[in-house]
């Protein structure tokens, strides 16, 4: 007989600027390749390691096929197989009973382990609000940039990603693009062949750091500092766009009288680079256009994180970079797409789900802390049952030691949709199993480029597994939901979120990607979406809140000291995407296992070695890995690359046993999970 073999157009569901677009081709009903849509301009036909591999995950031997009920103790593991009505039906009946009693102790915790608007959200949420249960407040990776970029420029849009390829000059400022967005890199590539100079800002010398002219490596938290340092270079040089800043900006006089305390000496001692790297600096950024910045999410996980961002987009406003195409600055374009997020999760719902109850919002950085919190007048209910979906809380919430805790509580009622026996599948009642990207529908934005994308199944779910959507449909008809809403299907559901904006679905049927159109210098001309249409260097909206209206340097919270003399930044690994992919055994493989990455300086007077097991520790907890002794760290800094499954470490920690969640961001209420004093002993050669 002779094989079938077709194509199929999808998205690539993960947590990356890039959303690429995907073609998968299916022979016999199985995907015998993922690879990069050459049609569209961003993806062109490239991925990154991770999902060219993406078969390897779809039919990894340890794909969770069937429901699962917990019947060794929390934690431990131990499953047995059951039916889905006998799942369902048990489910449903339980979080039923919390309901009559209060609803909202019972919490959704997801994240962006698929970015779609369909599986990451929509029918799901619908079930929540419904339901009454606590929101989530998604503050796990971005909410502090994304609050910096509002107040600032007032909403989450930037430069067009494309134009980086007309800058003369490209600052990456807090990113290992290299790693955490290929096709960027790609487009910096082309304006570097095209003349333009390449400057990283990033503690480590990552693999983007080594190919960029220049490599400015700071102190963790110490971005806005130099951010003023530059400011203060284009004062006392005349480098000031003076007819921009007068039209189109908002509190410069002020911000001025205040970077003037910051001179390249002062910030040079308090980054710990040199005074000719700062002047450098400003003088690349200031004097020569277009000239961009692409700032990203590196820059905002410590204490004084939103300000810096605040800080560091002052500067194509006082430089003018803003009238030039491949001028400006991009942290995320996510703002620029007209989705429809009422119509998807429909929060009308939450009246009747409340019931005449006030909302609750619980912060998704502190689930270790809230999981152990009493019922209060201030917290409300104790938190009795977690649904989980999109996310390995156990793994990448911070300050591991209480999250484990938390969800070891055995009067925790846990369920987790999941595709792996992840750290938090460990810890679930229930575990059901989640369809994978290549087998539902979904649709997608992108924080990195302006392309919506529509994903096609290209298979049959494998054993049991279901989309999210599906699954909360179930147990909406269990609890008797009668609204429409719970009848929509992913292809509905799909048509929702950009019905009524020029985003024509026959066309994303067509070709699988729609292009949102966005002008080239988008503040050529001011028209900065804030209060007063400007980019507001002074906030008056922070001021009402009783807030510091202008940028300010704040020190890291957590700086190392004596008895913790070493900072640690827990940036991402190049074959992980976050905690996904790691028990992709040809990935692992490239990651090889748990690193710590030091200084020599630091390293030699603690007598380690690469190679040696080292304790990394503070007093959180410990965490145990191999130390790699060179360049990549500078000193007084020590890397940990992240996020390893505890469970495949050393003595079963990541670094989030290290991390805290006693403290967030100024703004955002976002962790600080690169604020983080350690000291580090050698366990063994
Ligand atoms: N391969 C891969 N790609 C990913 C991810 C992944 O896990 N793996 N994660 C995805 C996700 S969820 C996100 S949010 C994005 C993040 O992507 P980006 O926002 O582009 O940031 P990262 O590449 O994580 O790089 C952060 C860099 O900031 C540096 N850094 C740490 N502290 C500071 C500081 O205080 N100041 C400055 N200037 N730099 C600092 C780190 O050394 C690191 O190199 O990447 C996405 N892409
Ligand atoms: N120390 C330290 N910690 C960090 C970070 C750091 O840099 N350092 N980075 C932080 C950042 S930026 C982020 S964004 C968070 C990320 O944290 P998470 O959003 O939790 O990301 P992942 O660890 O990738 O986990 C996503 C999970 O969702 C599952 N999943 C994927 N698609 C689906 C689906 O369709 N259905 C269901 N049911 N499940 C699905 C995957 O199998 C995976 O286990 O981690 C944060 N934690
Ligand atoms: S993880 Fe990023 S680079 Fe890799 S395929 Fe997905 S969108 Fe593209
Ligand atoms: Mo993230």
């Amino acid at each position: 007989m002779a094989s079938s073999e077709t194509t199929v157009t999808g998205a690539c569901p993960h947590d990356c600027p890039d959303t690429c677009s995907l073609l998968s081709t299916v022979r016999d009903g199985r995907v015998v390749k993922v690879a990069g849509n050459p049609a569209h301009p961003m993806t062109d036909g490239v991925l990154c390691t991770k999902v060219a591999r993406y078969d390897q995950r779809l039919y990894h031997r340890d794909r969770v096929l069937y429901p699962l009920k917990r019947v060794g103790p929390k934690g431990s593991g131990q499953f047995q197989r059951v039916s889905w009505d006998e799942a369902l039906d048990d489910i449903a009946q339980r979080l039923h009973a919390i309901a009559q009693r209060d609803p909202r102790a019972i919490l959704p915790y997801h994240y962006a382990g698929t970015m779609g608007l369909v599986q990451g959200g929509s029918l799901c949420t619908r079930f929540f609000n419904r339901l009454g249960a606590s929101q989530l407040d998604a503050t796990i990776c971005a909410s502090a940039g994304a609050t910096a970029l509002t107040y600032t420029l007032g909403a989450t849009v930037g430069m067009p990603v494309q134009t980086f390829a007309q800058s003369k000059v490209i600052v990456i400022w807090g990113s290992n693009a290299i790693t955490s967005s290929l096709h960027f890199w790609r487009i910096a590539q082309q304006a570097k062949r095209d003349g333009a100079k390449l400057i990283c800002i990033d503690p480590r010398r990552t693999e983007t750091a080594e190919k960029c002219h220049e490599h400015l490596a700071i102190r963790p938290g110490t971005d806005a500092a130099l951010a003023f340092g530059v400011l203060h270079e284009c004062v006392i040089n005349g480098w000031v766009d003076n007819a921009y800043v007068a039209q189109h900006t908002l509190g410069w006089s002020a911000l001025r009288e205040r970077v003037m305390a910051w001179p390249a000496e002062r910030v040079a001692a308090y980054c710990g680079i040199s005074e000719a790297q700062v002047r450098s600096l400003a003088r690349d950024v200031a004097t020569t256009q277009p000239a961009a910045i692409r700032v990203n999410y590196g820059v905002q996980r410590v204490k004084g994180g939103a300000n810096a961002v605040r800080a560091i987009l002052c500067i194509p406003a006082v430089t003018g970079a803003w009238r030039h195409v491949g001028g400006g600055a991009l942290l995320s374009n996510s703002g620029r797409f007209p989705k429809q997020m009422a119509a998807l999760e429909q929060p009308e719902l939450r009246t009747k789900g409340l019931a005449g109850r006030p909302n609750r919002i619980v912060n998704m950085t502190t689930i270790g802390h809230d999981l152990l919190r009493e019922a209060s007048a201030d917290f409300g209910p104790r938190l009795e049952a977690l649904v989980v979906f999109n996310s390995n809380p156990v793994a990448i919430a911070p300050d591991s030691r209480r999250v484990v805790q938390g969800f070891k509580r055995e009067d925790l009622f846990t369920v987790v949709l999941e595709h792996f026996m992840t750290d938090t599948a460990d810890h679930a009642d229930y575990v059901l199993p989640a369809t994978q990207q290549l087998e539902h529908w979904d649709i997608h934005a992108s924080y990195g480029h302006t392309d919506v994308l529509l994903n096609r199944p290209a298979v049959e779910p494998m054993g049991e597994a279901k989309p999210n959507t599906e699954i909360f449909r179930q147990l909406a008809k269990r609890l008797g939901f009668g609204e429409p809403g719970f009848q929509d299907s992913d292809q509905d559901l799909c048509r929702q979120a950009f019905a009524h904006a020029d985003v024509p679905f026959d066309l994303l049927l067509q070709q699988g990607f729609v292009s949102l159109p966005v002008p080239d210098a988008p503040f050529a001309h001011g028209g900065f979406p804030t209060p007063s249409g400007k980019c507001e260097m002074f906030s008056e909206r922070l001021a009402q809140q009783g807030l510091e209206p202008l940028p300010q340097v704040i020190a890291n919270i957590d700086p190392p000291n004596e008895r913790h003399p070493l900072a640690m930044i827990s940036p991402p690994a190049r074959n992980f995407l976050n905690s996904s992919f790691v028990n992709v055994d040809s990935l692992q493989a490239m990651e090889e296992r748990p690193l710590l990455e030091m200084h020599p300086d630091d390293a030699a007077p603690r007598g380690i070695a690469s190679g040696d097991v080292v304790e990394v520790f503070n007093d959180r907890g410990r965490y145990r890995c191999v130390a790699e002794v060179g360049a990549r760290a500078r000193s007084g800094v020590v890397v940990g690359l992240s996020i390893w499954w505890r469970k495949l470490g050393l003595n079963g920690t990541n670094v989030n046993e290290l991390t805290s969640a006693s403290e967030l961001t100024d703004l955002g209420r976002a962790p600080v999970f690169y604020d983080c004093a350690v000291e580090v002993e050698k366990v063994a050669a």
